[in-house]
């Protein structure tokens, strides 16, 4: 079994049922899955565009990370993504990014691990603090509550009030 960090996010048609719906159907597949909290993050990157709501997952599997890649794939194509109309950073329904998966370091055209950006993103990492803040990045050998502490991201991320989560 080895043990997965993913970012989940969306900005568009209704955020936080997205992120909702997408949780319930890794949970329907994986075993000994966490959720963090809801975060509302500030849009980095690409047009002016709505607030994003980001949150981790931590979650354990037997699968390959291309066979976990096609499940996350399969899961945003639910959501109704469509990546050919979508701009670089753009809006999105779902995105659901493998960030860490165990001690794995991979390039391959369509998939990057650990995620190349993950260290520079508050949005990806004050989440995954959440879920996992000892996991090691087998890349630079720092914990997730090291590399939060040198982020130098200013974006804002604020975690969501329990009294706007929808029950
Ligand atoms: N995802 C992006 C680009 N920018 N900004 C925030 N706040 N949250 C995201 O999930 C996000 C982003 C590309 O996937
Ligand atoms: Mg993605
Ligand atoms: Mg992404």
């Amino acid at each position: 079994m080895t043990q997965v960090l993913i970012s989940i996010g969306s900005n568009k048609h209704n955020p936080q049922i997205q992120i909702e719906l997408a949780f319930n159907k890794l949970e329907q597949q994986f075993e000994k899955i966490v959720m963090s909290p809801l975060y509302i993050t500030e849009p980095v990157g690409g047009i002016a565009q709505d607030s994003f709501i980001n949150a981790a997952i931590r979650l354990e599997t037997s699968l390959g990370p291309h066979e976990l890649l096609q499940v996350l794939m399969d899961i945003e194509r639910q959501a109704h993504r469509n990546r050919a109309l979508e701009t670089p950073n753009g809006p999105r329904t779902l995105d659901l990014d493998i960030i860490l998966f165990g001690e794995e370091i991979l390039t391959v055209s369509d998939l990057e691990i650990p995620h190349p950006r993950f260290r520079n993103r508050r949005f990806v990492l004050e989440p995954l603090h959440q879920v996992a803040p000892e996991f090691i990045d087998p890349v630079s050998k720092k914990n997730i509550s090291r590399l939060l502490n040198e982020c130098t991201d200013m974006n804002w991320v604020k975690e969501m009030d329990e009294e706007l989560l929808t029950q």
